[in-house]
This record gives structure tokens, C-alpha cells and sequence, in this order.
């Protein structure tokens, strides 16, 4: 039973919505969706740890009862419960829900009042004018459903990176039991990092070529099949992903995996540069006229076309192939580049676990300085901390600290901007803290104008050393807010604050492109995961894949330095 951690988050997130439209139990409506966001985000693969008949790990808020539901999930590929609800609900109800702006509350109201059904029913009601009607909607709310709806039509699907890795990683594994298979390389966005996935492109290498074919379409989440062969087969998972793969023989495996890693932009470049110097590259190699030049690796074709070898996340045609031509390409950043992470969260505010166990986390995932960033008060929900509790944290911090031997703690804070660019917390308050972390949570659909005046203000408060996730917002889920990015850059470079990358694969906040105007700019860059569990330092190496897209190097990172460096630099004691 090939199903993955990924399936099983969109089982549990699918309950939970489902739950949510029956007006389920708050608490147990939680409950699933924060197990979907763990699974979503967790390297063990849990199917195989069943399979195995390892018992599960004690995670963060997974109980006996999902405990339960996990297991046989594993085993039988279904939750009785999910089936259950989605009899319950008409199938055109559950597609609302994925229309963003409709939450369960909405999507409930609409189809007990309106008694709508289905996409088209609802676009109807948003043209009749029936929506602006019901209480809490409006017509701008309507608006706003009828374009959702129609976007809803044109858009691709695009996966999260990590979501797309989680069903790579599962049928690679599958893959790798072909006949006479010798390699599989995932290649074409998810080689490249990208922050999301169209399709998966993977490749093998095996004499056999039909054979392979033969295996993938056994393979038991095949949904349907598109193009079948003896070198190439393209499917649609049952998740709804498109897999294309293509079998080739090892003498042109680097030939094949150039090609099908692309970018497409990238590659056509190459291809000119191949004709200037009268050669000829496809994916089968690089030629002169009949003769194979080089083919059966990456290197030696780059190597012929005068170039050294250019790491995938550069490979969009910005500027990579220039600066290979002139032997300048960045020395990108590592995840063993990483000495710390500047951003955490523990149980005094929304965090899954303690201090200690934060800091224990961190230690085994290589790191050997933490900062404790919960959140401050104005963040109810997250029960942020006001004053004399972080007075109380800060104490427990420092305590800690003569305690704990491999790694060091900072003391901090991710304290909330007011909407006028203040800070949640007075000056006394984030004094004797190390790290200050300003982070926007709200008003997020201020003009651009008033949006850059706020944050403006927020870098101009002098304890602030980092701003949190500078624009914003999740994949998939929340667009980012409107601000003149170049200007926010430029005033971190002139007060010394870091732009935060935060890593967790739902933001990857700051963007690839961002990355490189603080880079240009000359301003900081802090890789942080933003864990609210242990397991979630695996994210950081979703933000290390930005942060090469990003063209940044270890010099760029203010968490590659160690701990002396990064105090001095908090203190203010370096250059600003
Ligand atoms: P995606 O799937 O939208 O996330 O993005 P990619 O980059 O994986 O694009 P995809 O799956 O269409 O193609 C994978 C790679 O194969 C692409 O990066 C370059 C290569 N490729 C595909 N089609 C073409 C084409 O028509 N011309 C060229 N030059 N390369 C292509
Ligand atoms: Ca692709
Ligand atoms: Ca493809």
C-alpha cells in the first residue's frame, strides 16, 4: 500500500473540513487539521513504519484515537470516518471548500440557505445576486466567490515542494524495484527546488525499458493512465499528480536528466550556446555532428560546452549561464552551512513542545544555537506572551542555558506589528532580549503605500534585529500583502535587521527572487525554521532549496556564523 504522509495530511485535512461543515467538535476538528499540517510535514514515512510493524513514534497531538486512524489508514489506504462524511456531504459541497475565501463556516451557510450544491449552482447565485444577500457575505464578498470559481476552472494545479516530495520520495522507492533498474532521479521543479510542482518528472535507467513502464503502471495509486511505452510512461496518481517518466539507458543518463531537469528557458540557452560552438544538444547528448561529444553525465556536458557544472535551483535562465561563462557562479549555501536557528516557538505560546525539547530538537538536527521567538500578546489565539510572562520565559531560558551542554538558547521574541508600526510589546519589555523579530499578522490588505509605511516603521524600532516572513504569505492559501519589497530591503541593510527566510514549506518567505535583491542590496538573510514542533527543523532544508533558487551563499546567512559572531552582530556591535 504505496500511500504517503501526504495522503494521509489530505485525509485528515479533508475530515477536518468535513467535521467542520457537520459543526464537529471544535477541539476534534483541530485535532485533524493539526495532524494533516504534521504529516504534511514529517520525514518519517509512516506507512512504512506500520508496514514494517514498528510502532509509531510519540508525536505532537496524535493520541491513541488518531493513532488509531493512522494505522489504518496505513493498512487499508481509507479512514472509515472520511467515507463516512463524504456520503454525508454532496461531492460539489467538499469542492467549495478548495475555493479560497470559503472556509466550512461559509460554504455551510451557503448551502443551507441557498441550497447549492455545486460550482455552477453557486456561480449562479453569485450572478443573481443571492449571495450578498445572506448575513456576513456582501457583494464584495460575492465579487469574490464568482472570480474564485472561475479561477478555479483556469488554474493548473500546483503542488507544495514538500507535498510533491512526499509522493516522489514513495514512488521512487517502488521504482527503484523495477527489472534491472540501475537509478532513479527525480528531475524537471522538484530537482530545481522550486516552491511548487506542476508534474513530476522521473527518470530510470535500465536496459529493459518496457519493462519499467510495465512496473510504474502496476504501480497501486495509478488512477488512470495518459501515455504508455517502451521508453516513457505518464500517469495521474490517485492524488491527482501527474507523473512522467521516461527510462534511458546509462550512456546518455546525463543527456536525459539536462534535458528533463530544464528549466525549459534554461535549456534553450544551452542549446544556443551548443550551435555557436557547432555542436548539437538533445536529450540524448551532445554531438558533433555524428560523433557523441559527451552524454553520459551532466558535468561532461557542461564541461564541452565550456561551462562548469550549474546546480539545478539555478537553473531558470537569470543570469546563471552569464556567470558561468565568467566562472563566477555563487558557492551556494549548504544546510551544514547552518550553525543555528533564530526562530522557534514552544509551548508558553502556540508551540507543540517545551523549551527543553525545542532545544534537544535542535541539537540533534546539527544545530548548536536556538532562539526562543514565541509570540506576544496582541496573538490571543497563540497565546502570546504580555510582559511579566516573558519576564517568566526569559528566566527559565537563562536557567536553562547553564544547564545545557551542546546547545546555546537566545532569548527573544516574534513580537506582533501594530497596525500603525508600533510594536506589541514597550521598549522595556524586549530590552533584555537577544533576538527581536517583528512580524506582521494582521491588516494584511493595507495598500502598498500604507503596508510599506508600516513595516517602515517597525525596522525603525531599535530593538528589532529580524523581520519575520516579509511578505506574507502561503502557498496556495493566502496571497502575499502588497509592499514595496526593494524599499523594505534597503532599510533592513540600513538598520541592520535580517530579512527572515522563514523555511517552513507552506511560506518559504522571503521568495527565491527576493532572496536575490537582499543579496544585491547587500542586506542580511536569516534561514529560520519557525518550529512549532520538534520534527519541524527538517523544514530548514525546504528554506536552504530557496535559498539557493536564491542565489545566496554562506556569507549571505547571518545563522552560518557562529554563536560569538551572530551576539556581536544582535548587540549591534558590527556593521550596520
Ligand atoms: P512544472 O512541472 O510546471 O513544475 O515545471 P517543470 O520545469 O518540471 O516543467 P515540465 O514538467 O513541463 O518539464 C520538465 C522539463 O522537461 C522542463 O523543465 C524542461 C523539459 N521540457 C519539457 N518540455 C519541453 C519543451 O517543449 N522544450 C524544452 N526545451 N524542454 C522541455
Ligand atoms: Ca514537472
Ligand atoms: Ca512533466
Amino acid at each position: 500500500m504505496p500511500k504517503t504522509n501526504a495522503d494521509l495530511a489530505a485525509a485528515f485535512e479533508q475530515t477536518a473540513d468535513l467535521l467542520e461543515l457537520q459543526q464537529a467538535n471544535p477541539f476534534r476538528v483541530r485535532a485533524y487539521r493539526n495532524a494533516a499540517r504534521l504529516l504534511g510535514e514529517l520525514r518519517l514515512d509512516l506507512v512504512a513504519q506500520v508496514e514494517a510493524g514498528r510502532p509509531l513514534p510519540r508525536l505532537p497531538g496524535i493520541g491513541a484515537d488518531l493513532a488509531g486512524k493512522i494505522e489504518e489508514f496505513a493498512r487499508s489506504g481509507h479512514l472509515a470516518l472520511l467515507d463516512r462524511l463524504r456520503r454525508q456531504i454532496p461531492a460539489g459541497v467538499t469542492e467549495m471548500l478548495q475555493l479560497p475565501g470559503l472556509g466550512p463556516k461559509r460554504v455551510r451557510a451557503l448551502y443551507e440557505e441557498l441550497h447549492v450544491t455545486t460550482l455552477p449552482a453557486l456561480a449562479r447565485a453569485a450572478r443573481d445576486g443571492r449571495i450578498r444577500a445572506l448575513p456576513g457575505f456582501g457583494a464584495r464578498t460575492e465579487a469574490r466567490i464568482l472570480e474564485a470559481i472561475e479561477a478555479h476552472g483556469r488554474r493548473p494545479q500546483r503542488l507544495k515542494l514538500v507535498t510533491a516530495a512526499q509522493y516522489a520520495a514513495a514512488l521512487i522507492a517502488w521504482l527503484r524495484r523495477a527489472p534491472g533498474v540501475s537509478e532513479v532521479a527525480a528531475a524537471g521543479s522538484l530537482r530545481r527546488s522550486r516552491e511548487t510542482v506542476g508534474d513530476l518528472d522521473l527518470l530510470a535507467c535500465a536496459p529493459d525499458g518496457a519493462a519499467v513502464c510495465r512496473h510504474m503502471l502496476a504501480y497501486p495509486e495509478v488512477a488512470e493512465v495518459r501515455a504508455a511505452g517502451d521508453t516513457r510512461a505518464t500517469v495521474l496518481l490517485a492524488s491527482g499528480l501527474q507523473v512522467d517518466l521516461r527510462v534511458v539507458a546509462e550512456a546518455s543518463f546525463g543527456a536525459a536528466l539536462l534535458y528533463f531537469t530544464g528549466s525549459k528557458a534554461h535549456n534553450i540557452r544551452l542549446r544556443t550556446l551548443a550551435i555557436e560552438r557547432r555542436m548539437k544538444l538533445n536529450e540524448y547528448g551532445l554531438f558533433a555532428g555524428r560523433r557523441t561529444v559527451a552524454a553520459a553525465t551532466e558535468q561532461e556536458i557542461y564541461g564541452k560546452l565550456g561551462l562548469p557544472w550549474i546546480p539545478p535551483e539555478l537553473r531558470e535562465d537569470r543570469g546563471e549561464i552569464e556567470a558561468a561563462l565568467k566562472d563566477a557562479l555563487p558557492v551556494l549555501i549548504e544546510r551544514r552551512d547552518l550553525a543555528g536557528d533564530l526562530h522557534a516557538h514552544t509551548d508558553w505560546s502556540d508551540g507543540a513542545a517545551g523549551i527543553e525539547a525545542m532545544a534537544r530538537a535542535a541539537q540533534a538536527h546539527g544545530l548548536s544555537y536556538l532562539a526562543i521567538s514565541d509570540h506576544s500578546r496582541r496573538l490571543t489565539v497563540a497565546h502570546g506572551l504580555d510582559p511579566p510572562r516573558l519576564a517568566r520565559q526569559c528566566a527559565e531560558v537563562e536557567a536553562l542555558n547553564r544547564r545545557l551542554a551542546g546547545i546555546e538558547l537566545l532569548t527573544g521574541i516574534e513580537v506582533d506589528v501594530l497596525d500603525d508600526g508600533s510594536l506589541d510589546l514597550p521598549e522595556a519589555a524586549l530590552a533584555p532580549l537577544e533576538v527581536v523579530i517583528a512580524a506582521v499578522h494582521s491588516k494584511f490588505d493595507l495598500s502598498r503605500a500604507a503596508q510599506t509605511r508600516r513595516i517602515l516603521a517597525a525596522l525603525e524600532q531599535p530593538k528589532v534585529r529580524i523581520l519575520a516572513h516579509p511578505v506574507g504569505r502561503l502557498i496556495d492559501r493566502r496571497e502575499p500583502y502588497d509592499v514595496d519589497m526593494l524599499a523594505v530591503i534597503r532599510k533592513c541593510k540600513a538598520r541592520g535587521v535580517a530579512l527572515e527566510l522563514n523555511a517552513h514549506p507552506e511560506r518559504l518567505d522571503l521568495t527565491d527572487v527576493a532572496c536575490r535583491m537582499a543579496k544585491d542590496e547587500g542586506a542580511r538573510v536569516a534561514i529560520n525554521s519557525d518550529a512549532h514542533a520538534e520534527h519541524e527543523f527538517d523544514n530548514l532544508d525546504f528554506g536552504i532549496g530557496q535559498a539557493r533558487r536564491g542565489w545566496l551563499e554562506t556569507g549571505d546567512v547571518i545563522n552560518t556564523r557562529p554563536l560569538g559572531e551572530v551576539r556581536a552582530w544582535l548587540a549591534g556591535k558590527e556593521e550596520r
